[in-house]
């Protein structure tokens, strides 16, 4: 292992690169990141960054993204296989045809999607700033929300707004059940319930704090609860644990674990600054229009 951390610290300063990791990503890859964080503050850091490649541990959108806000950086990504099943859920022919049947409707695209998508979308939204994007949009204007209907559905709910929500959802949050809240609730009465909006409804109707995985880090350092039942990918208890020592977290279910995610290594996040590839690359006229929708985005008050 500590070969293996010197060699990755050797390439990085040989390549001049910044290593970003996602909340979710293995403990060991996190640990050896320059940054962890959600996949908008990574790629915010990424265009920050004085650095000529970008490592980004994440999965294929988040670094597109990364690539969208930094167009003169090279991104890699350990394994080009680490895509988003949710993402993959919209294709630009479909969300064209649903425009076509709702001409005026503004379309708000979360940020797990395509370069591609996002280009035909008016508005990017994170899960820690969905309810204030849909909230900026003027009341009586028709709303198409994709990818996530489970995000899409909380907020439709938070803000008692209509929306015409798409069919796709993360695998990996929805085998978080509520039943399995109610188990461990029952067991430790005194934990609070903190869950992602990624998650079914009648899970998120049972948590006491609805969150991004910022959010949940946040809300459990700040709390004065000691102990948390947390229902989000298990990747996010290496940093729960880490930033708030002396509380006891229980993740709902091991088995929400994202594939994807942990398809990044140490020994993949060598090969990729040797070889200087898998590169992520988006087209400059896609990327041009992405960036509007993610520009908007982040002009929205938060
Ligand atoms: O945008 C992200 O990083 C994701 C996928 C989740 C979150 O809540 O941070
Ligand atoms: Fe996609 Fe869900 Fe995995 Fe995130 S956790 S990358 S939304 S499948």
């Amino acid at each position: 292992m500590q070969e293996i951390l010197d060699q990755l610290r050797r390439l990085k300063a040989q390549r001049n690169a910044v290593i970003l990791a996602h909340n979710y990503q293995r403990a060991e890859v996190q640990d050896a990141a320059d940054f962890v964080g959600d996949s908008l503050e990574l790629s915010r850091k990424a265009a920050q960054a004085k650095a000529d490649v970008i490592l980004f541990c994440g999965v294929h959108f988040m670094a597109e993204t990364a690539a969208i806000l930094s167009p003169e950086k090279i991104v890699l990504i350990p394994d080009e296989n680490a895509g988003c099943p949710m993402a993959n859920m919209v294709t630009v022919r479909e969300l064209r045809r649903r425009k076509q049947e709702h001409p005026d409707a503004v379309v708000v695209c979360y940020v797990n999607s395509s370069a591609a998508v996002k280009a035909e979308s008016d508005v990017c939204c994170t899960s820690a700033n969905a309810v204030n994007v849909v909230r900026s949009i003027p009341a009586g204007r028709e709303i198409i929300f994709i990818p996530d209907c489970s995000l899409g559905s909380y907020v439709s709910r938070t803000l008692d707004r209509p929306m015409i929500l798409w069919p796709g959802f993360c695998p990996t949050h929805h085998r978080i059940l509520a039943e399995e809240i109610k188990r461990l609730k029952a067991a430790h009465p005194a934990a609070l319930v903190v869950v992602h909006p990624e998650c079914t409804d009648d899970v998120v109707d049972l948590a006491d704090h609805v969150a991004s995985t910022t959010g949940i880090l946040n809300c459990c350092r700040e709390s004065d609860a000691r102990e948390f039942i947390v229902g989000t990918e298990i990747g996010l208890l290496h940093r729960l644990q880490k930033e708030s020592p002396g509380k006891t977290f229980h993740m709902l279910t091991a088995l929400a674990d994202c594939p994807n995610m942990k398809l990044n290594t140490l020994e993949k996040m060598v090969w990729a600054l040797e070889d200087m590839a898998p590169r992520v690359t988006v087209d400059p006229a896609i990327a041009a229009k992405a960036r509007l929708a993610i520009d908007k985005m982040l002009a929205v008050p938060r």
